[in-house]
């Protein structure tokens, strides 16, 4: 239930109800990349959840490191400095407001392109005494993330027993893969502690669009995901770890065997948590489909779309709404 509390500084943020204390869910699947024999529990954590964590990475945490306080010293910029590098859309600086229709959260972020060579000029003012610092710690973790997103979906892809096991992962090796980054900064609000029965929303539930989100915060707490009977539990940070959501495309190539998982982030009254994520999607003419191979017998529950198609849809509508509804078959 959405509630409107009275205090005119907050007004315009949403809440939540909670009486419960925060209690962290210990049933995330944990997957460790090492062991060849994960690629079942993977398939078995995207059939129930769409969301698990992953371990023995191979992402280096000098890399993790690095850019986790390149993005703390941007966020520590006086707000004169950081709104040089706004709006967000497509990419930049962020505050408050989520996507271009009416949302808004107790976040700033900065979006940006996956693809390197993009880097908007934009920007470059910003990273102002060392851009080059920023852009290779950017490229370094952007890279490493990719591969690991490309490995998980070919475990996948094994896992589905898909012959071809590079059918997800070359939509996100592609020259022209439309995939996006994301640095969140969430401040601590220290006003909600007073609303004992209220939490205030960081940023509001959704799923993501594309096909996988790698993610990684600091130490804080925030991030909830919803199970299918709707209740919201909150993940334990680990910031030695990646979390992995299924996005609505890769929901739409398994037929609906993988579940998109809807999560959001709840703000935090003493600690600032900060997140990056990354997002993989596919080209932008890529036609999006259930995989035949995944079909046998079953009908499909969704007509093909373009990338460019779902996205534009998605990109018009709230952050709450279910994206997929518009495409899937009576
Ligand atoms: C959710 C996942 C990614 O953060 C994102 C978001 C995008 C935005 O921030 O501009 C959207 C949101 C996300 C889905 C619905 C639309 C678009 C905000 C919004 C209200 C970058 C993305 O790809 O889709």
């Amino acid at each position: 239930t959405m509630v409107l509390v009275h205090k005119p500084a907050l007004q315009q943020f949403s809440f939540i109800r909670n009486i419960k204390p925060t209690t962290f869910f210990s049933g995330i699947p944990l997957i460790d990349l090492s062991k060849p024999d994960s690629k079942h529990l993977l398939v078995k954590a995207c059939e129930e959840f769409g969301f698990f964590k992953v371990v023995n990475h191979g992402v280096p945490l000098e890399f993790i490191s690095k850019l986790e306080s390149e993005a703390v010293k941007f966020f520590s910029l006086p707000p004169s400095e950081k709104e040089k590098a706004s709006p967000p859309n497509p990419f930049g600086y962020g505050k408050k407001s989520i996507g271009q229709n009416g949302d808004v959260g107790w976040v700033e972020y900065l979006l940006l392109t996956a693809n390197q060579e993009s880097v908007s000029q934009r920007l470059s003012s910003v990273f102002g005494d060392n851009p080059e610092k920023f852009r290779c710690a950017l490229n370094d973790y952007v890279s490493a993330v990719k591969k690991m997103a490309c490995e998980i979906l070919e475990m996948m892809a094994d896992g589905l027993k898909i012959q071809n096991r590079k059918v997800f992962s070359k939509l996100l090796m592609d020259e022209q893969s439309d995939s996006v980054f994301r640095l969140n900064h969430y401040p601590p609000c220290p006003e909600i502690q007073a609303l004992k029965e209220h939490n205030m929303i960081g940023f509001g539930e959704h799923t993501d669009p594309q096909i996988i989100s790698v993610l990684r915060s600091n130490n804080t707490s925030g991030l909830q995901i919803s199970l299918n009977d709707g209740s919201w539990i909150s993940v334990p940070p680990d910031p030695s770890s990646f979390f992995i959501n299924v996005g609505d495309s890769l929901q739409v190539m398994t037929n609906g065997r993988f579940k998109s998982v809807r999560h959001r982030v709840l703000a935090n009254s003493i600690k600032a948590r900060v997140s990056m994520i990354y997002f993989g999607g596919p080209p932008l003419r890529e036609k999006i489909a259930p995989l035949p191979s995944l079909m046998e017998g079953e009908e499909s529950l969704y007509r093909e779309f373009t990338w460019f198609e779902y996205k534009r849809s998605a990109y018009s509508s709230r952050l709450a709404d279910n994206k997929l509804l518009l495409f899937e078959r009576i």
